[in-house]
């Protein structure tokens, strides 16, 4: 069997940072570091880190007033951050900076009194902090998930608008939700970058490439991972059957049937040892020879958050 690597794969610059971060703050910290939300959507990266004494939390009220706490790569909502300080946390913020792109953008329609329409999945973390940046007593946020909901739509002003979105989306889907919406509402502001980040979308050219040359494809990453599902689905749409695992160990002999050829990629959230692992599994069961894709190099880093960099300083 042949195996080939999708290019670019795995971590993006926000994931890189943020488990950085964690690693970082329980070396620096005495206290306890707890951390709310899972910092990636990563099985395994959580696990690791809370080996490494990271405690995982889901909201704030878990968390002993004073303490040590560290804001996911998916951001909060100004809700968190107020209760944050109530409970004089010392707050480490792990938010991708492009996400946190994204809320100021909303931020600032909020105080203009602009309304706003987020495409994105109800309740994933990222949505929901988001949603949280919008408080204004006249205005107001829209939730949309697809291009129904746009139909169904009511905003009150539709001559001051914008839109934005959720970081992972599918860039095709997102197309066909943002047509609508300019449809329905010719004046809507576009932001003035795309708000589905640099990594999502190189994820997913990637793994269109990927998809025209092999029977069957192999996502690393976990089901809770949004950006991770959207590139299976976006092989399956090629037409090609795909899995989304954790690890090897996920894999079933029987998928391979009948194939010659085995695409592997990672979701933004998935460490690369993990795809190897499951590289070697296949060399090893199938005696698949290995190749890799070329594809775009990356080569964003984002500055460590200003609180770590000056304690890291003293
Ligand atoms: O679910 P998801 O794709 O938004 O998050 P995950 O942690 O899997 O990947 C990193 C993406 C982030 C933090 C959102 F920008
Ligand atoms: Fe940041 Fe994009 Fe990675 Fe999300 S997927 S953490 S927005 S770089």
């Amino acid at each position: 069997m042949k195996v080939i690597l999708a290019n670019p794969r795995g971590f993006c610059a926000g994931v890189s940072r943020a488990v950085d971060v964690v690693e970082r703050v329980l070396n620096l910290e005495k206290h306890p570091v707890y951390v709310r939300h899972e910092v990636v959507h990563n099985r395994a990266v959580v696990n690791d880190l809370k080996q490494k004494g990271a405690i995982f939390v889901k909201e704030l009220d878990e968390v002993p007033d004073h303490s040590v706490c560290i804001f996911s790569a998916h951001g909060v909502s100004q809700s968190v951050k107020e209760i944050a300080k109530e409970k004089n946390l010392t707050i480490y913020d792990a938010t991708c900076p492009l996400v946190t792109k994204v809320h100021k953008e909303v931020q600032k329609a909020s105080n203009e009194g602009v309304e706003c329409v987020l495409i994105g999945h109800k309740g994933h973390p990222e949505v929901e902090g988001t949603l949280g940046q919008y408080h204004n007593q006249y205005a107001k946020i829209y939730l949309v998930e697809n291009v129904a909901d746009v139909q169904k739509l009511q905003v009150n002003d539709p001559s001051r608008l914008i839109y934005a979105t959720q970081t992972t989306l599918s860039v095709d889907e997102t197309a066909g939700i943002v047509h609508a919406l300019k449809q329905k509402y010719p004046k809507i502001a576009v932001p003035k970058k795309e708000d589905i980040c640099y990594a999502t979308q190189n994820r997913q050219n990637a793994i269109k490439a990927l998809a025209k040359e092999v029977d069957i494809v192999l996502v690393v990453g976990s089901k809770n991972s949004s950006n991770s599902n959207r590139l299976r689905e976006l092989a399956e749409n090629s037409g090609v059957k795909s899995y989304l695992i954790d690890d090897k160990d996920d894999i079933d002999t029987s998928w391979f049937v009948d194939k010659v050829s085995c695409g592997v990629t990672a979701g933004a959230s998935a460490p690369e040892y993990l795809v190897q692992d499951v590289v070697s599994f296949l060399q090893n069961t199938f005696n698949a020879e290995i190749s890799e894709l070329e594809g775009v190099k990356e080569e964003v880093t984002f500055p460590l958050p200003r609180l770590l960099k000056q304690r890291q300083k003293m």
